[in-house]
């Protein structure tokens, strides 16, 4: 059962879409849905989220215009499958953009995408695992489509930016939606046939903070040095100051703004 009625439902190629006006989070609707049924390749759209998430509990503000969406996927494999799908979505976001909009975003890992230095669209994996096999993956996405930046809270306005603050006048969201499924689908579809590396590699060259120096807060560390890559499993790479490599499997990054060194 549904948690609340759907405004609408449409299909796209490979996905079923739900609209809703208002939810507590796309996460939570897709998450209710995927417990008490069997459904896949659904996607749940909402005009404004209540309850809207990051990672670790942390807020997503969530005012109306903006995208925020969550895609229910059975991927049928080991866990492993979380990090990668969060960065295929990433390359899939940043595609539909170029595609539809010609603007060139870019990544910053692990989940967010970046206009002109400030972010535009973050992305919450999330997934549950019935003995070591994912039962379900929610992958939530939020871009910050048809907004003002004055709709934020103030402390938020320096650090993240908008479509339309950026373009100057409002996008076709529904365009933007249709062409990030059928970039995700084609990602999807090559992650699930092996093309693992190529898909890093398309990752990789949409990083541009990847040879610069950066400075990574992984739970209760700071680790500083030059990113150098991500790894088989989604970890950054980076080479600390002293000269050691370090994996670090979940984080958040910061770019340093001293020049890069060796
Ligand atoms: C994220 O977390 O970036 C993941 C955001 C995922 C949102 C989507 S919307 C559809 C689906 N339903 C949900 O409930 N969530 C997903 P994280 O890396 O932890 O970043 C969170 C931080 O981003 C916050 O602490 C703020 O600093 C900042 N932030 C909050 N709202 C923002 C917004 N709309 N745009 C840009 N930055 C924002």
């Amino acid at each position: 059962m549904l948690p609340q009625p759907a405004r609408e439902t449409r299909v796209f190629p490979g996905y079923k879409a739900l609209y809703y006006d208002q939810v507590t989070s796309t996460n939570d609707v897709a998450k209710e849905i995927a417990r008490n049924s069997q459904e896949e390749n659904l996607v749940i759209i909402a005009r404004t989220q209540t309850h809207g998430r990051g990672r670790h509990g942390r807020q997503w503000v969530s005012p109306r215009g903006g995208i925020w969406l969550s895609i229910l996927l059975r991927p049928r494999t080991t866990q492993k499958v979380t990090a990668r799908l969060t960065l295929i979505t990433a390359s899939a976001v940043i595609k539909a953009i170029q595609n539809t909009l010609g603007l060139e975003a870019e990544v910053k890992w692990p989940n967010d995408i970046l206009l002109n230095g400030k972010k535009l669209c973050g992305i919450l994996t999330e997934t549950s695992t019935k003995e070591d096999v994912a039962d379900y993956v929610i992958i939530g996405i939020g871009i910050n489509a048809n907004i003002d930046l004055d709709s934020f809270p103030a402390t938020f306005q320096n650090s993240l930016t908008t479509l339309k603050h950026e373009l100057s006048r409002e996008i076709d969201s529904e365009k933007l939606i249709t062409n990030l499924l059928q970039n995700f689908e084609q990602r999807y579809k090559r992650l699930q046939q092996g093309e693992w590396d190529a898909l890093r590699i398309e990752w990789k060259s949409q990083a541009r903070f990847l040879g610069k120096q950066v400075e990574v807060t992984s739970f209760a560390e700071i680790l500083a040095g030059k990113a150098l890559d991500i790894d088989e499993c989604g970890a950054l790479i980076i080479r600390q100051e002293n000269g050691e490599l370090k994996k670090i499997a979940a984080g958040d990054v910061k770019l340093r703004t001293i020049p890069t060194s060796g």
